[in-house]
């Protein structure tokens, strides 16, 4: 009874001092048997203690470790490990007189976040309205048709001259813009297409209530194939090239999508925007093929095509500014400009490769040596290829041994990060699109676990996945809709505009970036891992974009198969 009522006591102490500012914890949840973490933001020594809701048991204590320092923060941190704890339930931490958000402990934690973070792609979707069924209180209007889209003065060609109109409908908004970009496209159908290839029996149960869900293809790849339709209309039928864009001059005001009616453009064919395309569209053949040959085989063909486009122009760079001292309209919306083209060759011979059999694009497969590997973005696709060659065992005795140096680099001094996660041991992590930069290094560390099924590299990968549902400098959870100190306020023209309180649900927050390139006021940290603002002017750390929010995809969906 006296144990009780003293932690008890206790706990009303700690419920009247929380305020969850100095405890960074995952706020989604923990696998039974799973790692457990919680980190102290500027702590001193001392016991940390589980407190089990809703009676306030403490029913786990412990010494906190620590401190941990790191070069480019002032803030050191101890970290509270209560991996031991295996009960289900719902709990809170309490350290330094502080007291963490509620926790739990249960099965598939993850699940719900893992479906929102898809159903993000059907809420992002252009050119038709979103019912209420499927989108609930976030029902819209149909916006940007695109089946009256102009072909800029760049983008001219003998059979389309400058002012043709094409059709060109459907695809998922770029990001908390309007436009459609066919490079990140690129990268994100590539990490959704990988999902479904690594783990097809989890992806086949998935339901996510969106209009074709009745249909025989699986959801995941339904929802992708909204997406790839649109591509497949950027591909200029008479030669093969891909258009880098489809887009307005300038940007939108923050209004929703049928308020947006300025003209649209397809601009400039790019060699960059044709291999991405050439990637997705040949593995897209593969995945498609069993359920729809048909489609199968147009997008092989358009692979082909495309591939041929870029082997006669293997260096059209698309350079926006330059491209705006020629033609009329300027475009001054996102360039996704790349200067490098070794990447994205490689990437579309191996998906080509491992599509067709054909040895003609074998040479073009270059194995860089493992410290040179490059972590996955928007501008960087080589080791997308490295991941299909593997899971596919084409040059596996190559691709292998390289996929785990590189997550052997990303796991070297991750436990002696401020926050315990591969995430953050360098101030370099945090770029423009940071939580990015955590979910691919997760996806990395899980093709490791694929190839060796150490536990050490899944438990990595989680590290990551806490670090982006709240144990990281800012304390936030960066996925809208979950955690309890959430992202309310990201630069997204739909969630900005549409009058209901909350965010669109299921988009990843940016992350922090000390380049602050939007020049917001309401930053209140430069410390790289701190410098988010959770403002809508923040387009440079809250906005949201698909090529962020599929490797997060990827990330929950191949933990939660995992734990299955
Ligand atoms: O809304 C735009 C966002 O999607 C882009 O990522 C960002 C950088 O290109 O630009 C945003 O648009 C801003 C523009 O660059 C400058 N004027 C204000 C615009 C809206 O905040
Ligand atoms: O993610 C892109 C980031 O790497 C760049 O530094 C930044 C500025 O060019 O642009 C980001 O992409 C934006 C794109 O240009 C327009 N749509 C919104 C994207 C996310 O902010």
């Amino acid at each position: 009874m006296l144990p009780k009522l003293i932690t008890t006591l206790l706990f009303c102490v700690y419920a009247h001092t929380l305020s969850a500012q100095t405890i960074a914890v995952n706020q989604v949840g923990f696998y039974p048997s799973g790692p457990k973490k919680a980190i102290i933001k500027d702590g001193k020594p001392g016991n940390f203690y589980l407190i089990r809701l809703p009676h306030n048991d403490t029913v786990f204590s412990g010494k906190l470790q620590g401190p941990f320092v790191n070069k480019y923060s002032p803030h050191a941190t101890y970290l509270a490990d209560f991996s031991r704890v295996n009960t289900k339930g719902t709990y809170r931490l309490s350290a330094n007189g502080d007291t963490s958000y509620a926790f739990s402990i249960r099965s598939s934690p993850h699940n719900a976040a893992a479906m929102a973070a898809m159903k993000g792609y059907y809420l992002q979707r252009a050119s038709m309205p979103l019912g209420p069924t499927y989108a609930g209180k976030w029902q819209r209007k149909a916006g940007h048709p695109d089946n009256h889209v102009l072909i800029h003065p760049s983008a001219a060609s003998p059979s389309r001259p400058a002012g043709t109109v094409i059709s060109s409908t459907g695809g998922w908004y770029d990001a908390g813009d309007y436009n459609k970009y066919i490079v990140n496209s690129g990268i994100t159908m590539g990490t959704l297409l990988s999902l479904y290839e690594d783990f097809p029996a989890y992806c086949n149960k998935i339901n996510l209530n969106i209009p074709e869900s009745r249909n025989q293809l699986p959801d995941l790849l339904d929802e992708c194939l909204y997406n790839l339709r649109w591509m497949l209309t950027m591909q200029d039928p008479a030669d093969g090239g891909v258009y880098h864009k489809l887009t307005n001059a300038s940007f939108d005001g923050m209004v929703m999508p049928h308020e947006a009616t300025k003209p649209r453009y397809v601009v400039q064919k790019g060699t960059a925007a044709t291999l991405d395309f050439a990637a997705v569209t040949a593995q897209a053949a593969r995945v498609y093929s069993p359920f729809n040959k048909k489609l199968a085989d147009s997008c092989r063909t358009a692979a082909i095509k495309a591939w041929e486009w870029a082997q006669q122009h293997p260096n059209v760079l698309y350079k926006q500014d330059d491209m705006n001292k020629q033609y009329q309209p300027p475009v001054v919306t996102g360039a996704y400009g790349d200067n490098m083209m070794n990447d994205e060759v490689g990437w579309a011979a191996a998906e080509l490769y491992v599509t067709t059999g054909d040895e003609q694009y074998r040479p073009f497969i270059k194995l860089l040596p493992a410290q040179y590997w490059p972590l996955p973005s928007w501008s960087q696709v080589q080791l997308l290829a490295y991941y299909t060659l593997s899971r596919k065992g084409k040059l596996k005795q190559e691709v292998n041994p390289g996929i785990i140096a590189f997550a052997d680099k990303l796991l070297a001094g991750s436990d002696s990060t401020t926050y315990q996660t591969v995430m953050g041991k360098q101030a370099g992590d945090y770029v423009w699109g940071s939580s990015a930069v955590a979910a691919n290094q997760g996806i990395a560390l899980l093709q490791a676990y694929r190839i060796t099924r150490k536990p050490i590299y899944l438990d990595a990968a989680i590290s990551n996945l806490d670090y982006l549902m709240g144990r990281n400098a800012t304390g936030y959870c960066f996925l809208t809709g979950f955690g309890a100190k959430r992202v309310m306020h990201p630069h997204h023209r739909v969630s900005v505009a549409d009058k209901i309180t909350g965010p669109v649900p299921g988009l990843l927050s940016g992350g922090p970036n000390p380049g602050m390139q939007d020049k917001c006021t309401t930053y209140t940290s430069k410390v790289p891992d701190e410098a988010f603002t959770d403002d809508d002017c923040s387009y440079a750390s809250n906005e949201i974009a698909i090529n962020w929010n599929a490797p997060l995809v990827y990330l929950l969906w191949a933990v939660e198969a995992l734990a299955k």
